[in-house]
């Protein structure tokens, strides 16, 4: 059967779908159905029965707004989707949404529709593939032997993230990366010759890739051999460049922005049919192309061949295996548990005044012994962070075995990348940059917890607190962005004990990111009963009770919990009744059923402070409308830490007499 034939049901597949609903991407689904037709029938090495097969090539589609090619991909090579599932494309709850996203679709490896988020995600991919083998590959046996495809398209192209990624993929050299480039020269606003004049292949030579130009994308034979030519380049990522035509078929939108985001119209659709010369109705694929494109045997022989491949490994290096397939499937060691609790209580008992940052790098340091597939990495703040703990190893492009990355200053690109190790398994990434620049990686940070993995992005300098860098670098609404992410679990702990169990927590977190956030100067260790130390995991607790009903509650997290103790200790001695709680996770506390939180927060006490150097407006609802927040309404300003924190209103004094009128209100 012709190639075209089987293109061809991609494209019927795609622009009946979008037509259908009314809604969708017809434009590169028409031109990218031959590119996709020679990967996925020749090249891509998959088994539609098994999707987390975890020796499977990776397919991302960077440019996610063509959705459908990728959903009539899995349709007709076998996977669970149906063609009713087609005809459900862009409705409520289907298993076809607007732009693919994972856990709605088998066969899915990531969300993608924020252009350039994609191609960093299959960095982070190809990255993770290389660290395994070389963690856990032996001679003559490859149990983590597999490519990273993505195809990107100019938006992708033009978005700076993805200068970031592929200028670490370059360095790394990670030459089982193969990107194809939709080179239709089309955006949404029309020919991109006014806004998109780069010499991509030059770029790309430039990171270290090797390009392979002037493909015809239309043109099966040129694309099969540029796909070999890339599967033999070892020490290279690969570019692609294939020139397409959008709306491939379309007689009057083809290589026009027409074509790239609405339907293609009734008329136009029967014309495309003329044009390629389709007899079928919509949806309708004859049996003979089912059975061509049909993956499901040769999926299953080849997923036979690797697991027979894995008895053998299994056999000469049983705890390897164990290992392998213990961190694929995403599980802990048995002891992790016991271990982690055993050190975080061994903290409380032995107290130390540490600033957050540095508790941090002394439970990593822990922890990597029983957790040794948390890959860790800093934007180019290491040092600041401290986020390479004792056991560090450095990855290099030509040592992949260790389990530390300097990302380089790249924060969106670090944060996109480490959900593509989280995405493809066998790590738990974390990352570091100041908490300000999260704000360059949002997006990411945001995808993260959309996509419910774990991620675990370190942020310190946490606030005003970190000093005279001065407001560019002094994070004022970022905590409050965090916590008003759906999904996100934001930790602010206020020693080296809630630090601890901030991590402990990330790294259990199975269907979300967490943000831990850390101080750049020291904090006073806060005392602590087994209950209470049992009680950071709900995310607020009592930490300083009075007796009987408080008159007054003040909550607070991380550095300014030693503010809160203050003024209830003064309060106290007295007469008063006050309440100190730490809410070192807020998310997780609301997470918490109605008794905790009643038990913690009494909805009849009305008196309530707040005391956070974050933004002031995030804790209202807390206070409520009898209470009042001590915070930040404005950004910092450049000065040492202590004068800052006395400038805006977080010293003992203000937090007493703050405390004082509320009660004598
Ligand atoms: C970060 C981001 N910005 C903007 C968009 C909206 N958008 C979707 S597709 C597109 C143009 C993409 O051009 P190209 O990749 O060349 O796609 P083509 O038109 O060739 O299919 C834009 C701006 C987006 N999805 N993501
Ligand atoms: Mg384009």
């Amino acid at each position: 059967m012709e190639q075209q034939q089987l293109a061809n049901a991609i494209r019927f597949l795609s622009i009946d779908a979008v037509q259908k609903a009314n809604s969708g991407h017809p434009g590169a689904p028409l031109g990218m159905a031959d590119m996709a037709t020679v990967l996925w029938k020749d090249f891509l090495k998959h088994n539609p029965a098994d999707p987390l097969w975890i020796n499977r090539d990776r397919f991302v589609l960077s440019n996610g707004h063509s959705s459908m090619l990728l959903y009539s991909l899995l349709h007709l090579t076998g996977y669970d989707l149906s063609i009713e599932d087609l005809q459900n494309f862009r409705q409520l709850h289907s298993k076809t949404p607007g732009h693919p996203e994972y856990g709605y679709t088998p066969g899915v490896e990531t969300t993608s529709g924020p252009l350039g988020q994609g191609i960093a995600n299959a960095v982070g991919m190809a990255l993770a593939e290389k660290a395994l083998a070389a963690q856990f590959n032996r001679d003559g046996l490859p149990v983590v032997d597999h490519f990273t495809y993505a195809f990107l398209g100019d938006g992708c192209l033009m978005e700076g993230i993805s200068h970031e990624a592929c200028s670490l993929a370059g360095t790394l050299k990670l030459g089982k990366l193969i990107a194809l480039w939709d080179n239709n020269n089309i955006s949404i606003d029309g020919h991109v010759d006014g806004w998109f004049t780069d010499d991509t292949p030059a770029r790309f030579r430039a990171y270290g890739w090797q390009v392979i130009d002037h493909v015809d994308g239309h043109h099966p034979q040129q694309v099969a051999a540029a796909l070999e030519q890339a599967r033999n380049e070892r020490q290279k990522p690969t570019l692609i460049c294939c020139k397409t035509t959008i709306g491939f078929g379309s007689p009057n939108k083809a290589d026009s922005h027409d074509s790239h985001g609405s339907a293609l119209g009734k008329e136009e659709v029967a014309l495309v049919r003329e044009t390629l010369g389709w007899t079928h109705a919509a949806f309708d694929i004859p049996q003979p192309i089912y059975a061509q494109w049909d993956a499901r045997e040769k999926g299953a022989a080849a997923q036979a061949d690797w697991q027979d491949l894995f008895n053998r490994y299994r056999d000469q290096y049983p705890e390897e295996a164990a290992g392998l397939l213990r961190r694929s499937l995403k599980q802990l060691p048995d002891n992790w548990r016991h271990n982690s609790q055993d050190y975080i209580r061994q903290l409380q008992d032995h107290p130390a005044n540490l600033a957050t940052r540095q508790a941090s790098q002394k439970a990593l340091s822990q922890f990597i012994q029983w957790v040794p597939e948390l890959l860790g990495g800093s934007a180019d703040l290491s040092p600041s962070n401290l986020t390479r703990h004792s056991q560090a190893r450095d990855i290099t492009p030509d040592d992949a075995s260790g389990n530390y990355i300097s990302y380089g200053v790249r924060e969106f690109g670090m944060s996109a990348i480490m959900n593509g190790v989280a995405l493809h398994g066998g790590f738990i990434p974390y990352g570091g940059t100041f908490l300000m620049f999260m704000e360059y990686a949002r997006n990411a940070v945001r995808m993260a917890a959309l996509m419910k993995i774990r991620s675990i992005f370190v942020y310190t300098h946490d606030s005003i607190g970190l000093g005279e860098d001065g407001p560019t670098h002094q994070p004022v609404e970022q905590l409050a962005a965090l916590r008003l992410t759906p999904n996100m679990e934001t930790w602010r702990g206020c020693d080296q004990v809630e630090a601890a169990v901030s991590w402990q927590q990330a790294i259990e977190r199975e269907n979300g990111p967490s943000a831990l956030i850390f101080t750049r100067q020291p904090l006073e260790q806060q005392p602590r009963d087994a209950r209470q130390l049992a009680n950071i995991a709900k995310g607020g607790y009592v930490l300083r009770d009075c007796d009987g009903v408080p008159e007054l509650i003040i909550i607070s997290s991380g550095s300014e919990i030693e503010l809160a103790v203050y003024a209830a200790i003064e309060l106290a001695e007295q007469g008063k009744r006050v309440r100190v709680v730490s809410m070192p996770c807020v998310e997780r506390f609301e997470k918490q059923d109605a008794a905790w939180r009643e038990s913690v927060l009494p909805g009849a006490v009305r008196k309530r402070l707040v005391i956070e150097a974050s933004i002031e407006g995030f804790w209202r609802g807390y206070a409520g409308l009898d209470g009042k927040v001590l915070g930040m309404s404005s950004f910092g300003e450049s000065a040492p830490a202590a004068v800052l924190f006395g400038h805006f209103g977080f010293s003992k004094d203000h937090a007493l007499a703050a405390a004082r009128a509320l009660l004598t209100d």
